[in-house]
């Protein structure tokens, strides 16, 4: 009977002698760091607690830094530790200067990055100018002021529609579920006016049509750059401006396009004026000296058109959510990788690569289909394929020790506002945001002194904290530190791609990279693979007597 999973024909070698097509992708010389970066997304809350009080701290980065230098990391990217009620973990923020008292003081932040710096790692913080915090000063200020006066003209404030007002102006929905809209009571108590939020009615979204607003968020950037942030992580970059008239929407609210609605015609996601933005900002950052940069989150599809946030004098890279959203398919992650190198070469800028962050699954668990353990190594199988690739990589903490998602957080415990927005529907994001283990014989695996963390961790973690893997030669955490050393000293990132010919089709995925042969067997059988010494192996077993069993990846310098 044919295998009803099998998603492609299986290969049972690839030629001793194998052949390549012709380059997808040529080597680069040009030695600007972001385009061939590694950089680390911290999750401040969920990194380190050095004062114990349940929420990780920016003293808590700083005093685990090393480690991260240990992985050869070019830079660590951190979610935001401004001030901030919390309502969507910080990305609701009340002041884009100050750091959160529950992650310390500006002082702490300098500390940081002075340690950083000491250890060659450069410091890029989260943006969010789509949306503050309803308690950000302006957004008060805007609630207390009359329709039509400049407070609200920071914000888009709207009447209603219907006789007496009571619908909100458009049929806009917040990505969090629910209407993207909430109606303001007047002084009196009487109804007022609805205000926009595409998150949660906590995160009122700015009015990009204002130039009040431009000029807030460059004394931001300046704010930040004068203390020496090496960038910018810019939060759903699509969507600061609007489409003129607010005209209904019937697509998805997150704006991926569906067949019968496009996101290119979503009225609240990619208009041309917003380039405009980035333009300038792109002219600031080169004010200040050091190679300084602007990363895209865009969910913009397809990537013919994502390639617009990142022409020469726009941003300097665009997350891959394509990419990150590959399924176990090798056909389609062939497909994936093609389309990626050749629209972000078209116009000059580096592919990104990543596999998980603070918005998705842990890919330990995606690629695990509910089997912890097939997840693990497909997980470590496509974080070594994904190593090998030209280009930049984003890692999101934990990935280097395998974490999977904790599946099981009680329902009282979850933060996200996602879960309530849906009435419990959507689960949220909580799973991929646990606090990190660090030490498996400490109490909460040493992420803090207190009774707990934020968020709990799963009790069966103590093989997964990073000082069990640190003993351990075969543990993940020890094959991202050799893959990550050996992608800087081979110039993977600044190399080059060229498929195997005889896997075309087939559900194994091999390149040439350099003279780096990558083999990532998708497939159900074992592939014999061509004579080479192996230079990194997702598992012990990967490539040895000529082997690659499934869920398995290697490098190999062919003989
Ligand atoms: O995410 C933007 C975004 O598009 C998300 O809605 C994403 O699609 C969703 O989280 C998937 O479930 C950014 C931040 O990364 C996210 O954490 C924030 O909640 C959001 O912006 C609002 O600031």
């Amino acid at each position: 009977m044919p295998n009803a999973v099998s998603l492609a024909p299986a290969v049972s070698a690839l030629s001793p002698a194998p052949t390549f097509h012709a380059p997808l992708h040529t080597a680069h010389d040009d030695d600007a760091w972001w385009r061939s970066s590694v950089i680390y997304q911290v999750y401040p809350r969920s990194f380190r607690d050095l004062n114990g009080d349940g929420q990780g701290d920016l003293a808590g980065i700083t005093a685990e830094l090393h480690q991260l230098a240990d992985l050869s990391v070019d830079a660590i990217w951190m979610s935001p530790f401004y001030t901030s009620p919390q309502r969507d973990g910080g990305y609701d923020v009340a002041d884009y200067c100050d750091v959160d008292p529950m992650f310390g003081t500006l002082e702490d932040f300098d500390r940081l990055t002075a340690r950083a710096t000491k250890l060659g790692i450069k410091v890029i913080i989260d943006l969010v100018p789509n949306h503050c915090s309803s308690e950000h000063a302006l957004f008060k200020a805007a609630l207390a002021a009359e329709p039509g006066s400049p407070e609200r003209a920071m914000f888009i404030f709207r009447d209603g529609t219907g006789p007496d007002g009571s619908n909100p102006p458009n049929n806009w929905q917040s990505h969090f579920g629910g209407s993207a809209w909430t109606r303001t009571l007047n002084d009196d108590g009487t109804p007022g006016q609805w205000y926009l939020h595409l998150f949660d009615s906590s995160q009122p979204d700015f009015n990009w049509d204002n130039p009040a607003v431009h000029a807030e968020f460059e004394r931001i950037l300046r704010f930040w750059l004068d203390r020496n942030v090496t960038g910018f992580r810019v939060d759903v970059a699509h969507a600061l401006v609007k489409a003129e008239g607010l005209p209904d929407w019937h697509g998805r609210p997150d704006g991926c396009s569906t067949e019968e609605h496009p996101g290119h015609a979503a009225p609240m996601f990619g208009q041309r004026a917003i380039h405009d933005i980035y333009r300038r900002w792109r002219s600031i950052l080169g004010e200040y000296d050091g190679d300084r940069i602007l990363c895209a989150e865009a969910t913009i599809d397809p990537l013919s058109r994502l390639v617009n946030w990142v022409r020469n004098d726009q941003m300097h890279q665009a997350f891959n959510f394509a990419y990150l959203h590959h399924p176990w398919d090798a056909a389609r992650l062939r497909e994936i990788i093609t389309d990626s190198l050749q629209a972000f070469d078209s116009v000059g800028a580096p592919t990104t690569w990543v596999l998980s962050n603070h918005d998705v699954p842990r890919h330990a668990t995606r690629f695990g289909e509910e089997r912890p353990e097939v997840g693990l190594d497909r997980a470590r199988a496509a974080s070594l394929a994904m190593l090998a690739l030209p280009g930049g990589v984003y890692l999101y903490q934990g990935e280097e020790l395998g974490l999977p998602d904790h599946l099981t957080i009680p329902d009282e415990l979850r933060q996200d506002p996602t879960f309530v927005r849906t009435g419990g529907e959507r689960v949220g994001r909580d799973g991929c945001r646990v606090p990190l283990p660090w030490r498996a014989d400490e109490p909460h695996y040493g992420f803090g002194s207190n009774d707990g963390g934020w968020l709990p961790q799963p009790e069966d973690w103590a093989t997964l904290a990073r000082d069990s893997q640190q003993a351990d030669p075969a543990s993940t955490l020890n094959l991202y530190r050799s893959a990550l050393s050996l992608r800087k000293e081979l110039g993977l990132g600044a190399g080059s791609l060229s498929w195997a010919v005889d896997a075309d089709g087939t559900d194994t995925i091999a390149f040439l990279n350099n003279d780096v042969m990558v083999i990532f067997n998708m497939g159900q059988s074992d592939i014999n693979v061509p004579a080479g010494s192996v230079l990194a192996a997702s598992h012990a077993d990967a490539g040895a007597d000529g082997v690659l069993a499934p869920n398995r990846c290697v490098w190999l310098r062919l003989n």
